[in-house]
């Protein structure tokens, strides 16, 4: 088949995992008929697509009845009628109407709803998963970056970093490695009752505990103390996401943690540090998303994997520059930073060969859609990053990955035999 038109397109307004408002996608042909639901960032990089809030006082100026508008009376009337199956197609048309650089005049957030429903009801059209709708071939189901320990703008604690994961690995399947994860994340969560009572077992934003620590090596020694209790030092790998803008003074370009202020290639002194210390094998943003001579010198210098979140925001164009400047050796895929699938694919490709890893990622603010899930499994990208193994909207993406290996016989699960680099 190649041709399945577009029989109607309906958005609403929707909540998300914070309760905020967010736009719920429906996309119908004669065959199918799906829904998406777009996520939202609460540490959001500054040049990330728009998303189209209604301000005011309705929701706190948070609502999107203006972005569930633009689906409903602009993006609706120039898309039912089209090839549902011509993605590209479907999303330059968007992209056409929006005519901004940045998304927005239609908003992000409308767009993204209504490229995500058409892949959803595309794949559903041609009665296959999305996975395999967008990759027949895909059989590699990914090492989950688990976001235990919340910090920085996810929680109301004092740690400047972000997200303290885990990463199981050296398990035969992802079904073992979502066990050591969520057995590692209710070891660590008596760990932290016992050490500093049982506010600090209270939860962040992505369902990682955010106990009231300050100093920066105190998360990871707790974590190993879990670790060590359940025996699982062989298993556990460790990963941060470390958010800069968080704690970093744009008057000064210095970055302050506890009550120290450091600058770029101090604090890349303290990532080195940690790095001997721990097994960490993965750090996102080390440094603000203009601090290009920060992330060139820590890809250099550290032999692991450095992930481009907020200086990529997903675009294949700033991709391009931070390849050039040698930053990085790894891209954050949030397909609600750039707005389509198209350009999202394209981001990744663009990164797979120039030998860059890809982590498809979530946001602070999710939503029960599992899209992601499916994504990093077709794109063979070997990673996941969807918060820890709690909270509704965090573990649909887990039990849907269970769902995938378990209906892929040959699927192979990308921690098995792990080694750095792959
Ligand atoms: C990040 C994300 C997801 P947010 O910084 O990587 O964990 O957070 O969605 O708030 O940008
Ligand atoms: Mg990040």
């Amino acid at each position: 088949m190649d041709e399945i038109i577009i029989t109607n397109i309906k958005a609403r307004e929707v909540l998300d995992s914070r309760g905020n408002p967010t736009i719920e996608c429906d996309v119908k042909t004669d065959l199918a008929f799906e829904s998406a639901l777009v996520p939202s960032g609460a540490s959001v990089g500054e040049k990330e697509a728009i998303e189209l809030r209604d301000g005011g006082k309705r929701y706190h100026g948070k609502g999107v009845e203006k972005a569930v508008k633009n689906v409903n009376e602009k993006i609706a009337p120039l898309l039912i009628g089209e090839n549902i199956l011509d993605q590209k197609k479907i999303d330059s048309l968007m992209l056409k109407a929006d005519n901004t650089e940045n998304k927005s005049h239609l908003g992000a957030n409308a767009i993204l709803s209504v490229s995500l429903a058409c892949a959803r009801t595309a794949a559903s059209s041609l009665r296959l998963p999305l996975y395999k709708y967008l990759n027949p071939n895909s059989s590699v189901i990914p090492i989950p970056l688990m976001n235990i320990i919340n910090g920085g703008a996810h929680a109301g604690n004092s740690l400047e970093f972000q997200e303290f994961m885990i990463m199981p690995v050296n398990v035969e399947t992802f079904k073992e490695a979502l066990r050591v994860g969520s057995e590692t994340y209710h070891e660590l969560k008596i760990v932290l009752k016992e050490k500093y009572g049982k506010s600090a077992i209270n939860v962040g934003d992505e369902g990682g505990f955010a106990p009231p620590m300050k100093d920066i090596e105190e998360p990871f020694e707790m974590i190993v103390k879990a670790e060590e209790n359940l025996g699982y030092e062989k298993n556990l790998m460790f990963a941060i996401d470390a958010a800069p803008s968080y704690f970093y003074d744009k008057k000064t370009g210095k970055y302050t943690i506890g009550s120290k202020k450091y600058t770029n290639m101090e604090l890349l002194e303290v990532y080195r540090e940690l790095v001997s210390k721990y097994n960490i094998l993965s750090i996102e943003d080390p440094f603000y998303e203009e601090d290009y001579e920060g992330f060139a010198a820590i890809t250099k210098e550290l032999n692991i994997q450095i992930v481009g979140d907020d200086i990529f925001v997903t675009d294949p164009e700033l991709l391009k520059i931070g390849i050039k400047k040698g930053v990085c050796n790894a891209l954050l895929l949030k397909i609600n930073q750039i707005g389509t699938m198209t350009e999202a694919m394209e981001a990744a490709e663009l990164a797979f060969r120039n030998k860059y890893n890809v982590v498809v990622s979530h946001r602070s603010g999710e939503t029960e859609d599992t899209s992601i899930a499916d994504i990093s499994v077709a794109l063979d990208a070997g990673q996941i990053k969807t918060g820890a193994t709690c909270r509704g909207e965090r573990v649909a993406k887990y039990n849907r990955l269970l769902k995938i290996e378990e209906e892929n016989e040959h699927s192979i699960y990308a921690g098995k035999k792990f080694k750095y680099p792959t």
